[in-house]
């Protein structure tokens, strides 16, 4: 499908998705949360792929937050419905059946922020920066920010950067553990193609199980999440991937795994 604001390319069993209005430096606007629903509901039929990389054009933005020019005249029911749809978006991506590496090469604010916090893992370029600047705008984060930061990086360094708005690079988001590393701009994608390629090469019934069982269990006590992780362990069971992953490594060669 054709998108106004989204390139959606698929890259071997990659799927390279770019939020494409860099000159609001690729804001999210009602029209692009809805693209990048329809982009993942198409993604998500496509039995080919191991995952997805979503980044942002051009050079100097990921994605600089919400539009903030279409939610200038919100009152605060369509506020409340713009929030949903983003939500919404980052629901999808989260339990989204294959990994989604956010690939972050510039301003990852507000709803930027978010939305790379709801991808499974984070790689920054050099020149990426991260922040929640909602409160210089009078409102707080309305797409999951007030959630997955503390979530992520622990609620005293969530709050000060919800509470202050500060902006941080991508070594100072590294080492509070909001992304996995840090790359240069130029191995950003490379690399991130990488990490798929690498996924790519295992079980992929495996992998599903893998994001499904730590999505949900983080949402659970550690007892309940073990006992679904129990039930999922189990469920390999019924594969002939782990047949065939169990008898190669035995037999001392690659396996071949079929998906089924
Ligand atoms: N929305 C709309 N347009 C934007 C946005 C944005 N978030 N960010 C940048 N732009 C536009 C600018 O208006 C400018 O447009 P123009 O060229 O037409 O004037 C263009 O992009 C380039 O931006 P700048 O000239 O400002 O570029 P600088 O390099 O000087 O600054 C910054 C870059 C620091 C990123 C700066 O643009 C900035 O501070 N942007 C806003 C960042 C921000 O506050 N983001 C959070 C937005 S609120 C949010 O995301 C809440 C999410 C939840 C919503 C829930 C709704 C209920």
């Amino acid at each position: 499908m054709p998108f106004n604001n989204l390139i959606c390319a698929i890259n071997d069993k990659a799927a390279v998705v770019t939020v494409n209005r860099p000159k609001a430096l690729n804001a999210l606007n009602k029209e692009t949360l809805e693209e990048l629903l329809a982009c993942f509901a198409e993604l998500a039929v496509n039995d080919d792929l191991t995952g997805v990389v979503l980044t942002g054009a051009g050079e100097k933005a990921f994605v600089a937050g919400a539009d903030i020019a279409a939610m200038q005249h919100l009152d605060a029911l369509a506020g409340r419905e713009f929030g949903r749809l983003g939500q919404q978006v980052m629901r999808t991506i989260e339990t989204f059946a294959k990994p989604v590496i956010a690939a972050v090469n510039g301003f990852a604010l507000g709803g930027g922020c978010e939305l790379a916090m709801a991808c499974d893992i984070r790689i920054a370029s050099e020149t990426a920066k991260f922040g929640q600047p909602e409160v210089n705008l009078g409102v707080i984060p309305g797409f999951g920010g007030t959630q997955r930061l503390p979530r992520l990086v622990g609620t005293g360094m969530a709050l000060e950067l919800l509470l202050t708005g500060d902006m941080i690079d991508a070594h100072e988001a590294c080492r509070i553990g909001l992304v996995n590393r840090v790359v240069a701009n130029d191995h950003l994608l490379p690399h991130c193609l990488e990490l798929i390629g690498k996924m790519a090469r295992k079980g992929p019934i495996a992998i599903r199980l893998c994001k499904d069982a730590v999505r949900g269990g983080i949402e659970l006590d550690c007892e309940s999440g073990c006992r679904r992780e129990a039930d999922l362990f189990g469920l390999c069971f019924a594969s002939n991937d782990q047949t065939e992953g169990m008898a190669a490594f035995l037999a001392k060669r690659q396996p071949t795994f079929t998906n089924n």
